[in-house]
């Protein structure tokens, strides 16, 4: 017999009643005990979702940077307000008006998804009876190709509280010429679809927001709301303080560190080199540091305001390997973010030369290609291992990035470094035993089970996307804030996608983006890890978070990160 579910926001018992056999992809039949608990997990709503509410617009937007060339791109969208819900004395949205909603999960899994599909699916049951909710599977070529299910509570019911993107799945295709618009438009018209739902990072969420404009360009009557997914955590704003998913992703990295700290410390013998997802920003990486405290973090924000080398970088790595040495510990744990490669300028340059040269031409046997590099550019490349210079030519991805995951930076650092000691001895300034062990963390942490933090965050921006739609809102990303405080003081709303944009060159060619958050030097997260890290270095004082917890101690937890940014302790 299943446990029965005790909802705070409704007793329908569409959520209630486990659905006769299992009807998709998903057997809840052979769930360990702990996903079919997960099923049954309650999932509280902010007070404001739970009552009549209003919505009331906020001050006209401007652009992250670069507003004359946003309002050009989008002149029907941009200086939009962004929206909040308040909550009202009586129902001021049309709940009899029935809705046709679709959504698109895109880009890179990340743990909460599809509670953001049921908590626009609960909206529709609790709000606009009668209404249905389209998936579009595989991403942006779903909606393109008009390849849906309709999404019922039989569906849905048993990737509640579940990770990964399976329930329709994903994909890293973008919507960007005027025939894949136009096959958008015809997809959204032949489902006559209200509204749109883009459960993306900053590219996907950039790809909403073109959406959003073509459409109301054309007088579709589609509205697009987009709901910020990435575990890489870079994007965020005043008014969307954390991606979904980043909550998850780091404490599954913190415990897997965890353990590899008692691993070293047990043996003595090695340094791990753990490089760990985020293709850009170190957010993951600077988390992880301050939920596990490791001798060595390398965060990429930094390395790149002190414009160092390579060989700089290697060289701060050796020193507190020596140093150690000479305290006798030949072991150690030491990060270093996905997205290194990406910020030390040399390589910044290289690698810039390199999208230029791929997006116009095709990389040659002969290397006749590499006269096109700058001398600088040429003699760096040529100093790399080869396994990264084949991996730094790979193809780029469908937005123009280089794909960091692929780039064994982890491995690299093991070859310089081993170098460098060899030639330490051989001055006679190290001795010690090295022996390095490289990882990568990345894939296994997108698609875990979702903390309850992820959880309930994901159910309330899903939620609240329904609430914008149903408003008739369009070009706005679900914003779900104050969140260090108990739900139901959690404010939604929606922020307007042209206030997060600038500008960037990308395949050679500038494009509208949604700018990354950074890891900002000057911010608490970094200032803790600052003022901590020396003491790391030389000590080992190890954490060992454990798997995340879902009941009891902890588990209602949120990131050292976002509790910093609010301002409180960590
Ligand atoms: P999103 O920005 O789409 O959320 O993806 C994040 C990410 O997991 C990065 O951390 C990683 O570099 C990349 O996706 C890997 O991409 P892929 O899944 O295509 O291998």
């Amino acid at each position: 017999m299943a446990p029965s579910l005790a909802l705070d926001g409704g007793s329908d018992d569409y959520r209630l009643t486990p659905p006769p056999p299992p009807v998709t992809g998903r057997f809840p039949s052979v769930y360990s005990q702990v996903q079919n608990t997960r099923i049954f997990h309650a999932l509280p709503l902010p007070s404001v979702l739970k009552t009549p509410f209003n919505i009331v617009d906020v001050p006209q937007s401007s652009a992250a940077g670069s507003p004359d060339e946003i309002a050009k791109l989008f002149p029907n969208l941009f200086g939009q307000p962004s929206a909040m819900l308040v909550p009202s004395g009586s129902d001021t949205v049309q709940y009899d008006q029935k809705l046709k909603i679709g959504v698109v999960l895109s880009g890179g899994q990340a743990p909460g998804g599809h509670n953001v599909i049921s908590g626009i699916f609960d909206y529709l049951q609790d709000r606009a009876k009668g209404s249905t909710l389209y998936g579009f599977r595989g991403g942006p070529a779903g909606i393109m190709k008009c390849k849906y299910v309709e999404l019922t509570s039989d569906y849905i019911y048993p990737y509640r509280n579940q990770g990964g993107f399976d329930m329709i799945r994903s994909g890293r295709d973008k919507i960007e010429t005027p025939e894949q618009f136009k096959q958008a438009e015809e997809s959204v018209n032949k489902l006559d679809l209200d509204g749109l739902v883009v459960i993306g990072g900053d590219d996907s969420n950039t790809n909403a927001c073109l959406l959003a404009e073509y459409f109301r360009s054309k007088n579709v009557k589609t509205h697009v709301i987009g709901c910020p997914k990435t575990i890489d955590g870079d994007l965020k704003c005043k008014e969307v303080p954390t991606s979904f998913g980043f909550d998850t992703a780091c404490k599954i990295y913190a415990e897997m560190i965890g353990n590899v700290m008692t691993d070293a410390r047990s043996t003595g013998k090695y340094y791990h080199f753990v490089r760990l997802m985020g293709r850009a920003a170190s957010h993951i990486t600077l988390e992880c540091a301050l939920q596990t405290h490791p001798n060595i973090t390398i965060i990429g924000e930094e390395v790149a305001a002190k414009k160092l080398t390579l060989k700089n970088v290697t060289d701060y790595i050796v020193d507190i390997i020596s140093k150690r040495a000479e305290a006798n510990y030949n072991y150690g744990v030491i990060l270093i973010p996905e997205g290194l490669i990406d910020f030390i300028p040399e390589v910044q340059h290289l690698i810039s030369e390199l999208n230029e040269i791929l997006a116009h031409d095709t990389v040659d046997e002969g290397g006749l290609w590499k006269k096109k590099l700058a001398d600088q550019s040429l003699k760096l490349f040529e100093l790399l291992p080869r396994t990264i210079q084949e991996q730094l030519l790979l193809e780029r991805d469908p937005h123009g990035n280089v794909q960091v995951a692929k780039i064994e930076t982890e491995k690299m650092f093991i070859q310089m470094v081993e170098a460098e000691l060899e030639k330490r001895e051989q001055e006679g300034t190290y001795k010690g035993g090295f022996k390095g062990q490289s990882h990568f963390f990345g894939y296994e942490g997108r698609c875990g089970l979702p903390t309850n933090f992820d959880s309930t965050y994901c159910y309330a921006l899903g939620y609240g996307a329904g609430a914008l739609l149903q408003s008739g809102k369009t070009g706005l990303i679900s914003s779900v804030g104050n969140l260090g405080a108990p739900v139901e003081e959690w404010t939604v709303g929606g922020t307007a996608l042209t206030s997060l944009m600038d500008v960037e060159r990308r395949h050679g060619k500038f494009k509208p983006v949604i700018k990354k958050a950074m890891v900002e030097l000057e911010e608490a997260p970094f200032k803790k890890f600052a003022s901590l890290r020396d003491e790391w270095a030389l000590t080992n004082c190890y954490i060992s978070p454990g798997p995340i917890q879902f009941t009891g101690p902890g588990s209602d937890a949120i990131s050292h990160t976002l509790l910093l940014e609010l301002g409180l302790q960590a």
